[in-house]
């Protein structure tokens, strides 16, 4: 039996390493709407981990998969309120709520790599003042692939696409149905198996990724690699949690979204030829477009580009000459 100053002085300790670890342990909740084993997910992921690492175990980050915590139109705001202190958004998904996010979505604005890597830095400015004021940072924006057009039928020109169901993700690709006389139907990439197994839609425009996450493969049996833009992803938290944190444990979330932000540019990059390989082997025709196709699909490009200009206004065209003058 401890002296009893001995045991008053352990108790006080016990007392004092429960409350130093209930403070030193944060957990974060991050909502993302695409599946687990996409190259996006498993990026966040690695960041999770990293910061993880980098902050022995102090901050957790939990990422739920696959739209299992809120669907993709969702996120935002579940950020923003803090219902989930961090979230990964598809930027163009938000059109409706200010034109620099729908600037995401205009075809052949940028539409390689390096292109969207411009346009990113020329936007990102007008992008983060946006969600600052919402009480979000961003903490990483990494791409998808190079938009083409997955269709049942083969399609040699934009007529050849009219009356067809159409899925779109995004305000954009709902207005390119429009233009093109198909009939969209809103449907987040949860849902996407789903419908085309259903024959709720005959085609759609994503990237090869999407096509092999979502299996498209299986009912739609056409590629066309139209590579008409880049959306992108952007991994945000809630401000307020992340002031919250320890100045170390902060530089280490920055420091790790800093890391994935590059990684996640090069992966994307890398990964685009594997996907269309992947969907080849698997039975999808990936088709050059025909100069008909192409022209007609620059054509509903120029269209959105002008109505893109007139909704943003001077702060718009000042984005754009910026990405031009690079
Ligand atoms: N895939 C996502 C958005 C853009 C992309 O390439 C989707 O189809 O939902």
């Amino acid at each position: 039996m401890p002296h009893p100053s001995t045991r008053t002085a352990l108790l006080a300790f016990a007392g004092l390493s429960l409350a130093f670890a209930a403070q030193a342990q944060t957990k974060w909740d991050l909502a993302n709407a695409y599946p687990a084993t996409n190259y996006h997910t498993e990026n966040i992921t690695q960041f999770a981990k990293d910061v993880e690492a980098a902050t022995g175990g102090k901050l957790k980050i939990a990422v739920h998969a696959n739209a299992s915590l809120f669907k993709a139109p969702e996120i935002k705001r579940a950020v923003q309120s803090g219902q989930a202190q961090a979230g990964e958004i598809l930027l163009a998904n938000y059109a409706n709520e200010n034109p620099i996010y729908a600037l995401d979505g205009v075809p052949f604005l940028a539409t390689t790599y390096p292109e969207a890597r411009k346009l990113y830095e020329a936007s990102r400015a007008a992008t983060e003042k946006l969600l600052a004021a919402q009480g979000i940072k961003v903490l990483f924006v990494v791409p998808w692939a190079p938009q083409g057009i997955y269709a049942k039928k083969e399609v040699n020109s934009a007529a050849d696409l009219k009356g067809i169901k159409w899925r779109a993700y995004s305000p954009a690709t709902a207005r390119i149905a429009e233009l093109v006389n198909a009939q969209p139907v809103q449907i987040q990439q949860a849902e996407l198996s789903a419908a085309i197994a259903t024959g709720l839609i005959e085609s759609y425009m994503s990237s090869a990724s999407t096509g092999y996450d979502t299996k498209t493969f299986e009912h739609i049996k056409n590629f066309y690699d139209v590579q008409a833009w880049i959306p992108k992803n952007a991994i945000l938290v809630n401000i307020k949690a992340l002031d919250a944190l320890d100045a170390p444990t902060r530089d280490a979330v920055l420091k790790a979204a800093a890391q994935a932000e590059a990684r996640g540019w090069k992966v994307a990059e890398e990964k685009n030829a594997e996907y269309k390989r992947l969907l080849a082997e698997r039975g999808m025709k990936i088709h050059t477009p025909s100069a008909t196709l192409d022209a007609d699909m620059r054509k509903v490009g120029a269209t959105m580009q002008a109505d893109w200009l007139k909704a943003a206004g001077t702060d718009g065209q000042a984005i754009v000459d910026a990405y031009k003058r690079h």
